[in-house]
Formats: structure tokens, sequence, C-alpha cells
């Protein structure tokens, strides 16, 4: 029996939640009279809620003090929220609920390593919640990818050596997080982008059976 078990990252890898991150803070930006666009959202993806407000008002080079800030974080999560309400299973991504299916099947156990504080309610509206043999996310950690803690924290909870976990990810920092965690990582997207990984794929369709197979052993 392998030894070996799967993290996983949850946006961009799960599910794309991404676009509904891209909304809300689009409405934030208009309201703050700004323009933010969707090449300018590819960097907030895998970063902390609390980074990305400071990153967007960098776009739009505008000042705040920290209640205004604390105001907007709370609008744009309920903005995000109204979106993630009406999720369902339909949004898994390809790929996703067969390997989930092997892994289970084989006792192959697998975690959720990710930065969002919403991950149990996007999980549990995905029906997976129970399915996750661990959930890490944006609640448990006290430093944000590409700090390793928490994938460290995974690995702990399921009982293994981190050179034992095998990290999929979507986001350059995640990718630097699993390296750093000393775990096996496995990139979703742009190569170029997603330098630093031990594999490349292009689209969650490419983790099959065969190739968490393969990286088992
Ligand atoms: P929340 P991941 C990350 O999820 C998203 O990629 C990132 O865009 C978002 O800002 C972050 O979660 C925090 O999300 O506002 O729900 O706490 O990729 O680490 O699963
Ligand atoms: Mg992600």
């Amino acid at each position: 029996m392998s030894n070996k078990a799967f993290i996983f990252d949850l946006d961009g890898v799960i599910v794309d939640t991404a676009k509904y991150h891209f909304l809300a803070w689009k409405e934030l930006a208009d309201s703050l009279g700004f323009d933010f666009t969707e090449d300018q959202n590819e960097l907030l993806k895998g970063v902390s809620r609390v980074r990305s407000l400071e990153i967007l008002l960098g776009i739009g080079n505008v000042q705040l003090s920290q209640v205004e800030k604390d105001k907007y974080l709370q609008e744009k999560n309920k903005q995000y929220l109204s979106y993630i309400e009406k999720m369902d299973t339909r949004e898994i991504l390809p790929g996703i609920p067969e390997l989930l299916s092997f892994l289970k099947a084989e006792k192959i156990p697998f975690a959720l390593g990710s930065a969002s504080k919403n991950a149990r309610l996007i999980l549990e509206n995905l029906k997976l919640l129970d399915d996750f043999d661990a959930i890490v996310d944006g609640n448990d950690v006290s430093t944000a990818k590409p700090d390793p803690e928490v994938f460290l924290i995974a690995a702990e909870r399921l009982g293994k050596d981190p050179k034992d976990c095998i990290v999929i990810e979507d986001a350059f920092a995640g990718v630097q997080a699993a390296n750093s965690a000393g775990m096996t990582s496995v990139a979703i997207g742009d190569p170029e982008v997603l330098r630093g990984a031990d594999y490349n794929l292009m689209s969650t369709k490419e983790l099959t059976v065969t190739l968490a197979r393969q990286l088992m052993n």
C-alpha cells in the first residue's frame, strides 16, 4: 500500500472560484472609481483576502484608513458569498471527481490546503466536505502562501511526512509553499508562470488515475 497523501488547493484546482472573487473585487473597484481587469485579477490568485485588498488598492492608487479597509473587506466578502451560495456540484473542475473517487477507493488520504476562509462552505456546496480527511484553510494559518505553513499543518493532520505529500496547486505562491514544505508539487496552468513545480499540467483534466499512480511511485 502507498504511504503517500494528496493535498489539494481549492480555488483553481477543485473549483473555479476566481471568477466570483473577480466579480466581487470589480464591484468594489467600480465603487471606488477605478477599473479592474481580469488580467489584473491573476495577481490575486492564491493570495489572502487582506493582501488582495492591498493589491487592488495599489492598482487604483487609493489610500484608505484601516477602518475603511475593514468595511470594504466585509462588503467584498458579503458580495462573494452571494455568488458562492449558488454553487453546486456541477462546478467541480473536470478530472477531480474521478481522482477523488480513486483516492477514496484506494484509501489514500487527502487534505485541503487553501488560503480561503470560506473553504468549508464551498466544499459543503460541492458536497465534498465529508470526503476530505483534513481541511486546512485561511482560518488555521498565521502566515499565507508562499509560506509552507498551510501544507505542513495538512501533513501533520494527515499523519504524513511532508516528503510523502503531493500538492496540487494553481498559483505560483502555492507551488513555492509546497516546495518549501519539501513536498512534491504539481502545478495546473501556465508553466511560464508556475516555475519550479515538479510537474506542470495545463488543466485538471490531466489529473488522471494513471498520473496519480505515477505520482505515488
Ligand atoms: P477568501 P486558494 C484563495 O484560494 C484564492 O485563490 C484567492 O484569490 C483568495 O483571495 C483567497 O483564497 C482568500 O479567499 O476571501 O474566501 O478567504 O487558491 O488558496 O484555495
Ligand atoms: Mg488556488
